[in-house]
C-alpha cells in the first residue's frame, strides 16, 4: 500500500528542519530533566502513558524482559514516585502503547 507504520511515505511539507534543530539545541536542552539515573537496563519498554493512576498527573509505564509492567506515578514537581507493579505476562507483546 506504499506506507509504513514506522516511517511516513514522504516528509511533511511544513516540516522546518532548521527550526527543529534549533529547538532541540536550545529549548530542549533547557527544559529536559533527568528523572532517573542508571535506569532502564532491565526494561525493554518505557512509555509516557498519560494519567493511569487517576490523580490528573502524567505517569510512566515500563515493562521488563520478564513481562512485568510497572507504573511510576508522576508528581507535580516533574518527578516520579516509586514503581508499582500493575501487570505481568506482557513479554510476548512486541510493543506497548
Ligand atoms: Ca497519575
Amino acid at each position: 500500500m506504499g506506507f509504513s507504520a514506522q516511517m511516513p511515505a514522504r516528509p511533511a511539507a511544513e516540516r522546518d528542519e532548521d527550526a527543529i534543530t534549533a529547538w532541540q539545541e536550545a529549548t530542549w536542552q533547557a527544559v529536559r530533566k533527568e528523572v532517573f539515573a542508571d535506569w532502564g537496563q532491565g526494561y525493554n519498554t518505557i512509555i509516557g502513558v498519560g494519567d493511569v493512576t487517576g490523580d490528573g498527573k502524567a505517569d510512566l509505564l515500563e515493562r521488563d524482559s520478564a513481562g512485568n509492567v510497572r507504573v511510576n506515578p508522576g508528581h507535580d514537581s516533574g518527578t516520579f514516585g516509586a514503581r508499582i507493579k500493575v501487570g505481568a505476562g506482557w513479554q510476548n507483546y512486541l510493543n506497548l502503547y
